[in-house]
């Protein structure tokens, strides 16, 4: 799979269906091969005629984005975003019923207490964001983990964060199932969370 132009599709890791009853099948089809397929195909239509970038990979496009012709630097910014973003979601999500590790547990507990409170919140966090965007728990830097939120397809490359764990919180994400009722997601996407894949990135983001 190229980390360069021209970007691809990565398929799911698991089948369309395997998120029901949390997030339904008909959602996970237009959420990647809808969303996420127009945001790999608009990345690669903005850097389609800018071969100096064509070897450079996605967080290197997204880190110096300000670097890129003002032409394609939206374009880039907005799908390069999104490919980023999506690529991160569903890797971390799956339907595998395992439960965060004692070492997750621990490091969730050194930063907000309980793992309750972190649960709360996340959901708090993910509730705030107006319009589309992100909830995410990120590590930082002094080894600790704090939640953030951002804008559309924004992401936290240019910050010292580094992402754990992560939701949509756009209604592309949720609405065919829960129509308005984004509470009800958050609840069950925690169904859904692959706390495997998560500590892949606790690792990543050497706090394991
Ligand atoms: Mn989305």
């Amino acid at each position: 799979m190229n980390n360069h132009y021209p970007f691809e599709l990565i398929p799911l890791p698991y089948d369309y269906q395997a998120l029901e009853p949390y997030i339904d099948t008909q959602t996970m089809m237009v959420h990647h091969d809808g969303h996420l397929k127009t945001y790999v195909d608009n990345l690669n239509k903005a850097l389609r005629d800018y071969p100096k970038y064509h070897f450079w990979s996605l967080e290197k496009l997204l880190i110096n984005v300000d670097r890129l012709p003002g032409k394609i630097r939206t374009a880039v910014k907005n799908n390069g975003g999104g490919v980023y973003n999506h690529d991160f979601y569903f890797y971390i999500m799956g339907n595998t019923n395992n439960e965060p590790s004692q070492k997750m547990l621990r490091l969730i507990e050194n930063s907000f207490g309980s793992y309750n409170q972190f649960f709360t919140k996340f959901k708090e966090a993910a509730l705030s964001v107006f319009g589309s965007g992100w909830a995410i728990l990120a590590a930082d830097p002094n080894g600790g983990m704090r939640i953030v939120t951002i804008a559309n397809q924004d992401t936290l490359l240019r910050t010292r964060l580094f992402p754990i764990l992560s939701i949509d919180v756009w209604e592309h994400a949720y609405y065919l199932k829960h129509q308005n009722r984004r509470a009800d997601y958050i609840d069950d996407w925690f169904h859904v969370i692959d706390w495997r894949a998560v500590e892949d990135n606790l690792i990543a983001g050497r706090l394991l």
